[in-house]
């Protein structure tokens, strides 16, 4: 998960709400790495590697020792340390499509996880009652992190996690941070937690069932078996209480859940959405919400109590809407992707009885990296949005939308698709 609670791993997921750039391709998801805005760039030439990876690593081994990490440990993990290719090659991937919510949302909260997770549930109920009392977190968001991070702990990664950490860090994108990365994996050697052979995660270091970066595992991991050593890869016990610790040292609220579906009247302001991943532009109370004409999505009047809420429309205004509260941000923090952030709360939901989402399933067309050039040049030439186009739909570029939407009397909810795209091309004479 994370090195500071700023920073976030969303670089493999480029998703965020309301359009959905989430890789097609399934990249590996890596808690803690810092927010890429633009993460399918080609490397920058001046983060190319200025010495041979036998000097880099010679260097490494004197700094690790410098940092109190054992000769032993040094000597096992970095002596004989080769470059990973396949780790250069999905590093430095782009993404060819983005996903829709509906579909990400099918994939990562599939009947075939919600069932299975109930299952675990059960079979881990003890376990999960002793987590909620000493963390104050329901069983069923653990779940459902573990769910959507790992199918339960069935897709870790089996990837060497200092190996892949070497070679971004001194092949990467984000050199210096992969490189503090790699050094807590090696004090984590050093606690003799896990050996080298068995610290295996995905191809950018994300460890064991909870997909944990090093810095993550070094402040939160727990040994909640007690049997002397926070292992994140085969204890389910240790790897629960890990994410309960994680959570509730990032503020998770027990007495709250993390949205609500709701429905919205004719006519509502689209503008009213936040484009923001943390969906913080508009927050307002319940009661203000409610005096809106916003419902429950059963129609039920929402609970008149002292929350805040941010609206999302994750799939514009015609899809699903939620009310998210102060745990989807807090989710985020996991992962900064409203996708990612609305599985796991809708996988939770569902491990406890909950019901399908209401609105219609319409899991609508991927768009391509050239469908969003085409899109950002049109708003470009319309003047909505400055710099270069670059494939990959930002803040900034659904802000342009949200711009071009009420100019053209759109319904302002800056979510793209392909017709909205065809209407930007026409009014910008791109077509
Ligand atoms: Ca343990």
């Amino acid at each position: 998960m994370i090195s500071s609670l700023t920073q976030r791993r969303a670089w493999a997921v480029l998703a965020s709400v309301p359009l959905m750039v989430i890789a097609a391709c399934q990249t590996p998801q890596q808690a803690g790495a810092p927010t890429a805005t633009n993460s399918a760039q080609t490397r920058p030439a001046e983060t190319q590697p200025e010495v041979a990876f036998p000097v880099w690593l010679d260097a490494a081994r004197k700094e690790a020792r410098q940092r109190g990490i054992s000769q032993a440990t040094v000597a096992h993990a970095l002596d004989d340390l080769t470059l990973n290719p396949r780790v250069v090659e999905l590093d430095g991937r782009q993404p060819e499509f983005s996903q829709t919510f509906w579909r990400y949302l099918d994939g990562a909260v599939s009947e075939a996880r919600i069932n299975k997770g109930r299952a675990l549930m059960q079979q881990n109920a003890e376990l999960l009652a002793s987590l909620e009392r000493t963390y104050a977190v329901p069983g069923r968001y653990l779940l459902a992190f573990w769910g959507v991070e790992t199918d339960f702990g069935h897709n870790t990664g089996d990837f060497s996690v200092v190996r892949s950490l070497a070679t971004l860090a001194y092949d990467g994108r984000r050199g210096p941070y992969f490189r503090g990365e790699m050094f807590d994996a090696l004090t984590i050697l050093d606690h003799r937690d896990i050996d080298n052979v068995h610290m295996t995660g995905s191809w950018a270091g994300a460890m064991g069932q909870t997909q944990f970066m090093p810095s993550a595992f070094l402040k939160y991991a727990v040994d909640q078996d007690r049997d002397g050593r926070k292992d994140i890869w085969t204890s389910v016990p240790d790897a629960l209480g890990s994410v309960a610790n994680y959570l509730k040292t990032l503020g998770w609220d027990g007495s709250r859940g993390w949205a609500s579906e709701v429905r919205l009247p004719p006519h509502f302001d689209a503008s009213l959405a936040s484009l923001d991943t943390d969906a913080t532009e508009t927050v307002k109370s319940l009661a203000q919400w409610s005096a809106l004409g916003v419902r429950h999505a059963d129609g039920g009047a929402l609970l008149n109590n002292d929350g805040s809420a941010a609206l999302i429309l994750p799939a514009g205004i015609s899809g699903p809407a939620f009310l998210v509260y102060g745990n989807y941000r807090t989710i985020l923090k996991y992962n900064r992707s409203a996708f990612y952030a609305i599985a796991v709360g809708y996988l939770a939901e569902r491990l406890g009885g909950g019901l399908p989402l209401r609105a219609q399933h319409r899991p609508g067309e991927p768009l391509r990296r050239d469908d969003i050039m085409v899109l950002q040049q049109g708003l470009s030439a319309l003047g909505l949005l400055p710099g270069t186009p670059d494939g990959v739909a930002g803040a900034a570029t659904r802000q342009a939308v949200r711009a071009f939407q009420k100019v053209n009397g759109l319904p302002p909810d800056g979510y793209i698709d392909l017709e909205l795209i065809a209407a930007v091309r026409a009014r910008s004479g791109n077509a």
